[in-house]
């Protein structure tokens, strides 16, 4: 195990300690620990090897041992044990927002509650508010929680289906009886979150495509198997529903299974609207029904189809009924961004925060994939458990990198690091002065930890916006999808005060983030607040989120002139300190 992993498991025995009300300081030692190692700047298996964990702050001997096995054996008896002892309903309790270890405990002590149903019909009840404790407000909040977790456990991230759904493309793809064949449904609309996994094929020999299908590796169980369709549940949890066409059909069945729901009942509008009918297996010259070759309009595509309705092409990623047939009925759309229009990103950390590998190594890696430039954004001091940099490690840290492109230069690269910092955003202002932010190549301002109340959020980052030093406000609402809700805050006035301070907007790219959401780009856009699309990369692989985020970028209406860094070295320079000289 690593140290994520390592901390991840200690904070969780902390937890259930805590539910188990054992005493608060023993509870408390595993927090700390878990604390300790995440914020580690040395591999965790070095310091066990040579036998250092000692030197740890507030690490004895009990919990050395403890994270010596996960380490080295990646188990440890003692968490399994008292995890077993505790009833998982109580855990499962765990997971609804808003509810800790000691509300659980005296839930469970005082109304014999011992499950999330259980849970919600105390709630219901009114026994809940009754609690010395609790009240009126937190039941709601309680109830309120456990909708949430049901929405989120009914659906996935988009990199969890896509990560699940392209290596089954890649096998149709290749299939002797295979023609056409694509994805559809939200996955194909890059929706942030993905219900089922949709795949639209094209064969002559339906029976022999579904029995493929069906017996794919990763198949946990197959729910449904037709003629013409099947329904699987992919290991992992994920549903993902199969349609065989014919191929003359495929371009409708493709438009249809693409959707949205609001986006198919406008096309159908429009054929009614002509004197023809369309549905999944074709366009056709009728007013009922019908599935009839004989009565078709010939499409070869989806291009064509929309032709014959009196429209440009839409891509997936518009079909959702928000202005796409107001623009595709004068002409083309706007060419959207293309993930290989990014030359690099302006917010990523490295090992002097929370993330990994050495600058060196970040450079060599970025270079590696072809990308322009890198900006280190590690934590400020506010951030203590990622790590934050106080004002001399920075300064030390921006030494560093000019050191690393002053090697890239002489060895003939273009390639070059930026520096930078992701300050955080407090209560009175940022964790930085002014003076340190202004030696920085760029500054992304984020609210880590948000108020409770709308106005005192929106204030803090108008303020944020307002300071001449700071490029780009980082994750705006902080949201984690299918895991925490935005934070309360009014977007459309931060959009308002970055338009009026040239302030730009990340589209943070992590696939748990996609913060900025794509349905506000639009109105950035119309005010000309330019996007940032940021992978806030902590390891190398997660570069790879510039390609989820180019997506979510297009699904926002935007082009390659919205986004920063799709500008090439010399003209982002030009626009970071753009910003400074408006004051
Ligand atoms: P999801 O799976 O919840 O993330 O969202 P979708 O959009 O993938 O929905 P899904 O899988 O239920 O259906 C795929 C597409 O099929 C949907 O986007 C539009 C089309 N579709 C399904 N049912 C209907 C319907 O009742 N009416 C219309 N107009 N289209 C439908
Ligand atoms: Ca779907
Ligand atoms: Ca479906
Ligand atoms: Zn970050």
């Amino acid at each position: 195990m690593d140290k994520d992993q390592v901390a991840e498991v200690l904070a969780e025995i902390g937890v259930l300690l805590e539910l188990k009300g054992e005493n608060p300081f023993k509870t408390r030692a595993y927090a700390n620990a878990a604390r300790t190692l995440e914020g580690l700047a040395e591999p965790l298996e070095k310091l066990v090897a040579e036998n250092r964990l000692g030197d740890l702050k507030g690490i004895g001997e009990a919990l050395q041992e403890k994270i010596s096995l996960l380490v080295t054996t990646g188990r440890l008896p003692y968490y399994e044990e008292l995890k077993a002892s505790i009833p998982a309903g109580l855990i499962d309790m765990l997971d609804v927002p808003g509810l800790g270890p000691k509300k659980v405990k005296a839930l469970h002590d005082r109304l014999g509650v011992d499950s999330v149903e259980k849970l919600e019909a105390a709630c219901q009840a009114g026994q809940v508010a009754d609690l010395d404790g609790f009240g009126e407000k937190t039941q709601a909040k309680i109830l309120e929680g456990i909708a949430h977790r049901r929405q989120y456990a009914s659906r996935h991230l988009l990199s969890e289906a896509l990560a699940a759904a392209e290596p089954i493309l890649d096998h149709l793809r290749v299939h002797p009886d295979v023609v056409r064949c694509s994805t559809a449904g939200s996955l194909r609309r890059w929706r942030e979150t993905i219900g089922d996994i949709d795949f639209v094929v094209s064969s002559a020999q339906p029976a022999a495509v579904i029995d493929f299908f069906t017996h794919q590796p990763g198949m946990q169980s197959v729910s449904a198997q037709g003629e013409t369709k099947a329904s699987v549940i992919l290991e992992g949890g994920i549903q993902a529903d199969l349609r065989v066409v014919s191929d003359r059909e495929f371009p409708f069945a493709l438009a249809y299974f693409t959707g949205s729901k609001e986006h198919n009942i406008v096309m159908r509008q429009r054929a009614i609207a002509r004197g023809l009918r369309l549905n999944e297996y074709g366009l056709f010259r009728a007013k009922e029904e019908t599935r009839d070759p004989a009565l078709g309009v010939a499409c070869a595509t989806e291009e064509e189809l929309f032709e014959k309705l009196g429209l440009a092409f839409v891509p997936p990623e518009l079909r959702e009924d928000k202005g796409e047939f107001a623009v595709a009925e004068k002409g083309p759309l706007p060419r959207l961004l293309e993930w290989t229009d990014l030359k690099g990103s302006l917010h990523n950390h490295s090992n002097w925060s929370d993330g990994r590998g050495t600058l060196a190594e970040i450079a060599q890696a970025m270079e590696g994939l072809g990308l322009a430039y890198w900006a280190i954004t590690d934590h400020s001091r506010a951030s203590f458990q990622a790590n934050g940099l106080d004002p001399a490690r920075l300064r030390k840290q921006i030494a560093e990198i000019k050191g690393v492109n002053a090697r890239l230069a002489d060895a003939g690269s273009e390639f070059r690091l930026l520096t930078g910092t992701e300050v955080d955003i407090l209560r009175d202002g940022l964790d930085f002065k002014d003076d340190l932010l202004a030696e920085l190549d760029v500054v992304v301002a984020s609210l880590h930890v948000p108020a409770s109340d709308e106005a005192e959020n929106t204030k803090r980052l108008i303020r944020a916006a307002q300071n001449p030093h700071v490029h780009m406000l980082g994750h705006l609402t902080g949201r984690l999808l299918l895991r925490r809700e935005a934070a309360k805050l009014n977007q459309q006035a931060v959009i308002d005060a970055c338009a009026e301070t040239g302030t730009w907007l990340e589209l943070n790219c992590n696939p748990s983030r996609f913060d900025l959401d794509w349905r506000l780009w639009p109105y950035a856009k119309s005010k000309g607040v330019k996007c940032v699309i940021n992978p806030d990369a902590h390891r190398f692989e997660h570069a790879g989120f510039l390609r989820l985020g180019a997506g979510v970028a297009r699904k926002g209406w935007l082009t390659k002139a919205d986004v920063i860094n799709a500008l090439p070295l010399n003209r982002l320079r030009a626009a970071l300190a753009a910003k400074r000289q408006r004051h």
